[in-house]
């Protein structure tokens, strides 16, 4: 598969011959049962059968995510089962970690990537870090709900080449909004990549009001983005 099957807006890729809609159903099946084992072992045939940690992400775990989302929605599983779906699919991230990380020291720069206060879905942002990582970046991924001041003494103290913010609920918007102008009041010109869910029905806009603040919709895009960086 190309980088070029993939949908503009999710980065969900329309085909996907490495995983078959009967390798992603036994998957969700897994998923859904919480099995980490059987989940891990789809993940490991997948690698072994040289799928790129990208597709991985976007192919797999983030449209099973996405699955879950809409099972939940439509009252089709508990958010007991949603919660356990996530993770078992950060568990899983880590599990690959070691594909990750190499010998060689990270020199292309660094980012800090974190939500915004009152933002707790963590998981886009923490695949955005690790693209990053594999990339060549050193990076500082703070998870979830970072309140505003804190994320401004992190950048003070590590003074990082680049900030990504997630955010999945646009009614967060406000807040993500306060932070980008703190920031900016504090390094008027750090990049600063934005990406989630929150962006897909609007808020892109408000963007506009900021320098070298840009919205990247899915890992294929930040990876282009990277390496024109
Ligand atoms: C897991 C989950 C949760 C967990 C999150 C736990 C965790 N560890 O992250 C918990 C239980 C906390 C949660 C809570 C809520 N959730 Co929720 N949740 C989900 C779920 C099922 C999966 C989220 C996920 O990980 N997706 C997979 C990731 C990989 O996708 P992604 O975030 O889009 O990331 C990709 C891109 O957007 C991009 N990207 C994302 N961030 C960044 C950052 C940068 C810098 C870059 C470059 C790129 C980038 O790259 C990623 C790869 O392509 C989604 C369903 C869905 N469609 O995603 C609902 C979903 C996001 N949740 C939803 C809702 C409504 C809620 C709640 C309001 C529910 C409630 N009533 O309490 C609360 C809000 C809490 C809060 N204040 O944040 C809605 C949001 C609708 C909307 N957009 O407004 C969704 C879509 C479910 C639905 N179908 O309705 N949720």
């Amino acid at each position: 598969m190309t980088d070029s099957n993939l949908q503009p807006e999710t980065g969900v890729a329309v085909d996907a011959p490495l995983i078959s809609p009967h390798i992603y159903h036994g998957y969700m099946d897994a998923l859904l049962q919480g099995n980490r084992r059987a989940c891990n072992l789809v993940v490991k045939e997948l690698i072994d059968q040289g799928l790129s940690l990208k597709l991985l992400y976007e192919d797999l775990f983030k449209a099973s995510l996405y699955h879950v989302g809409e099972l939940w929605e439509r009252n089709k599983i508990s958010v007991a089962r949603e919660h356990l779906a996530t993770s078992v699919t950060e568990f899983l991230m880590t599990q690959i970690y070691p594909l990750l990380f190499t010998d060689q020291p990270s020199t292309a720069g660094t980012a800090v990537i974190s939500c915004t206060a009152n933002e707790f879905h963590q998981v886009g942002g923490k695949m955005a870090a690790d693209i990053f990582e594999f990339n060549g970046w050193d990076t500082h991924f703070l998870g979830a709900n970072t309140p505003m001041d804190h994320l401004i003494a992190h950048l003070d103290e590590t003074k990082p080449d680049l900030l990504g913010l997630s955010l999945s609920i646009y009614f967060n918007l406000p807040e993500l909004t306060r932070t980008i102008e703190a920031v900016r009041h504090h390094y008027p010109h750090l990049d600063i990549f934005t990406g989630g869910q929150g962006f897909l029905h609007g808020g892109r806009d408000v963007l506009n009001h900021f320098s070298s603040t840009r919205y990247i919709p899915h890992l294929d895009a930040l990876e282009t983005e990277i390496k024109v960086h």
